[in-house]
């Protein structure tokens, strides 16, 4: 697993050269769910899978800007997900973004994850890993991540980060948002769930929600690149991660770019987003 964490850490200061430069337009292409990809995406995706080939303990990459899994070495045993450059429409107004990883064996269910990690291209990049232990790194000027602490989630946050199109927000959603800020709550949304994830565990606690709505029932974050892997994450950081009812990393994809309503947060949160959603 070191090897892969090696190469990520690799991909990422590859990325975050290029970002500097970028060029942003858009490509006539959309990946298949149907995001138009910008020259960036499709950079990055080069970049990470040039980098994820050369591991041999990675049997196949597969990515949000791909159309199915690449096969990289026949004797290896992990599959990667990953979704390249999250949230990359901000990069235009400067805004940070991130690459998500998400480390599996056996198959791309959330029980088949052992590992995951994302890197934050923001004003400075930053680093998470999650095995046993969820560990938070910086990139020096050296050009070396350095380890600066474990990542623990507090019990109860004061951070509410709500996705989507509030116009299509069911009713009992908006009641169960609002009812947060009434009770003291704070909005952090940027429209890039890494940052937006990353402030939630690194200031201590809170809820980032990508609910269900009347337009998009399955919502819109996919499950193997985004979401498997920051369930993972908030889980051993103690937190919980879940679609509404149920603990995100007991769901299985029908396929590799299937999508999922998700709440990540403190266990506090979490647990009054169950309570609602039981009664819904
Ligand atoms: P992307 O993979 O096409 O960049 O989309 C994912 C992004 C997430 O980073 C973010 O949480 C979400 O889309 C924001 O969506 P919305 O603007 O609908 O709230
Ligand atoms: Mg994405």
């Amino acid at each position: 697993m070191e090897e892969v964490f090696k190469a990520i850490k690799e991909a990422a200061k590859r990325v975050s050269s290029e970002i500097l430069d970028a060029d942003v337009s858009a490509l006539d292409s959309e990946n298949i769910t149907g995001d138009t990809q910008l020259k960036l995406d499709i950079l990055s995706d080069k970049i990470i899978e040039d980098v994820l080939k050369n591991v041999s303990s990675i049997y196949s990459i597969i990515s949000e800007e791909k159309d199915s899994e690449v096969i990289v070495n026949e004797d290896g045993k992990y599959i990667v997900g990953y979704d390249p450059l999250d949230g990359s429409s901000l990069v235009d107004v400067n805004l940070s973004i991130g690459s998500i990883f998400g480390i599996y064996e056996g198959g791309i269910s959330g029980k088949d994850l052992k590992a995951a990690a994302y890197v934050v291209y923001g004003p400075r990049v930053e680093l998470v890993i999650a095995t046993d232990k969820v560990r938070h790194y910086r990139l020096k000027k050296s050009g070396e991540f350095e380890f600066l602490s474990e990542i623990f989630l507090k019990e109860k946050g004061k951070l509410n980060a709500p996705g989507s199109t509030q116009k299509n927000w069911f009713p009992f959603h908006k009641e169960l948002i609002d009812s947060f800020f009434k009770d003291g709550y704070r909005l952090r949304y940027s429209g890039g769930m890494v940052p937006d994830l990353h402030q939630i565990l690194l200031k201590g606690g809170g809820l980032f929600s990508y609910p269900a709505t009347i337009d998009l029932p399955k919502a819109k974050l996919r499950m193997v690149f985004e979401v498997f892997p920051f369930a993972f994450i908030f889980e051993k950081a103690s937190g919980g991660a879940i679609d509404g009812k149920v603990d995100l990393l007991s769901l299985t994809p029908s396929f590799a770019h299937d999508t999922t309503p998700c709440f990540f947060g403190s266990k506090n949160e979490i647990e009054r987003v169950k309570e609602v959603y039981a009664r819904n």
